[in-house]
């Protein structure tokens, strides 16, 4: 292998690590990172790291921290630039120096402006010899979330639909299982991956979900739950609320619901935030997003009802779509999972790039993905 081979081996390695933090690192974002010295031609991994949960240590002090004394004269993958400031830890940029590494390959800059180049500038006038851009872009979806919640304060969306195989999500009012056995466990994989669900009180009313990771041995990496509930109709013995002690909940209002009916929220430990409505006097999923994002959250999984992937998808607020769809129909009439304004909007071709089906069991599963 020649040294650009190499690198990118590496970096490969340092995603991969990156993405076992998805979901539990934010408001940071989740790093991962690679020491390796060479013997000969063949390179020896010493250190490994990526962020820990809540966002630290950073994946460069823990890398270091396993390569101890190995470190000195390696080189570091890392799949962010190394951070410059003295935030509650001193800057990963200063650890590297001081581990005596003499070479780092960084796969993007970090767009927060505490660092934004700064690290990298750092480690050059160290003297350490800096590669950047390699596997840009796999890099750069790893941490979509973390870019979208600093240079566009909102965070990553990706809107999960389900639906029979004659177009419907369900009949009103009453859950229906849409979804294989093997469909429910990649959502229930994806939960895990991001930072927060979320659903629209109509779900919550309809079904009363949990809206956890339940595959086997993952509970704890359930995220939190979020409700876009204007009007403050959560039941107060629904699950998201009973349940808000082990898993927070968030419920999104709009400004017109009474601070009484709040603290009796409050009370029950779920976090509430108000935003802004807009003319319909539905809440104005920018403002929501803004606020969310301004919270920390960096990945949002909405599964929510159709109602709430409309106002995503119009609001220009979405990054992935999947559609999986049954083999089975309905039979009768129902809630259309995709009404006709957001079909032609998902089957725009300068908004969203349609992948080719995959079957997931029984179901089908289509994803989509944002333009630009
Ligand atoms: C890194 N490696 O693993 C992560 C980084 O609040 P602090 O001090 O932890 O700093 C958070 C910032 O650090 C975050 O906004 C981002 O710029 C960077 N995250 N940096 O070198 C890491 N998670
Ligand atoms: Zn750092």
């Amino acid at each position: 292998m020649n040294a650009a081979a190499i690198d990118q081996s590496m970096m490969r390695h340092a995603l991969t690590l990156a993405r076992r933090g998805l979901g539990r690192t934010w408001p940071n974002p989740s790093v991962g990172a690679v020491i390796w010295r060479m013997e000969g031609e063949q390179p020896i991994i010493v250190g490994r790291g990526f962020t820990q949960p809540g966002g630290r240590p950073h994946a460069e002090t823990e890398a270091i921290a396993m390569a101890g004394e190995a470190a000195r004269g390696a080189s570091m993958a890392v799949t962010l630039e190394p951070c410059a400031h003295h935030g509650k830890t001193p800057p990963c940029a200063e650890a590297i120096i001081k581990a005596g590494i003499i070479r780092v390959i960084s796969a993007i800059a970090d767009p927060d402006p505490r660092v934004d180049g700064g690290g990298l500038a750092i480690l050059r006038s160290a003297g350490i010899e800096v590669v950047t851009g390699v596997l840009a872009d796999e890099a750069r979806a790893v941490n979509l979330g973390f870019i979208h919640k600093v240079n566009d304060q909102r965070p990553l969306i990706t809107l999960k639909l389900a639906q029979t195989a004659d177009g419907y999500a369900g009949v009103t009012g009453r859950q229906l299982m849409v979804s294989s056995a093997s469909s429910k466990q990649r959502v229930h994989l994806a939960r895990a991956n991001h930072d927060a669900i979320m659903v629209g009180v109509g779900t919550v009313l309809a079904d009363n979900p949990d809206l956890t990771c339940r595959l086997p041995g993952m509970m704890q990496f359930s995220p939190i739950r979020i409700v876009i509930d204007t009007h403050l109709s959560t039941p107060i013995n629904s699950r998201l609320v009973e349940t808000c002690g082990t898993v927070p909940t968030w419920i999104l209002i709009g400004p017109n619901v009474s601070e009484n009916s709040v603290e009796v929220m409050q009370e029950k430990g779920v976090i509430i935030e108000r935003v802004a409505s807009n003319a319909n006097g539905h809440l104005d999923m920018r403002d929501a997003m803004r606020v969310l994002a301004k919270r920390g959250v960096t990945r949002i999984l909405s599964e929510g009802g159709p109602l709430l992937a409309e106002a995503l998808v119009d609001a220009d607020l979405v990054d992935t779509i999947e559609i999986y769809t049954s083999p089975d129909r309905l039979g009768r009439e129902g809630v259309l999972a995709v009404r006709p304004g957001l079909r032609a909007r998902i089957e725009n071709k300068h908004l969203f790039d349609g992948a080719e089906p995959v079957a997931i069991g029984r179901d089908r599963l289509v994803h989509y993905s944002r333009i630009k």
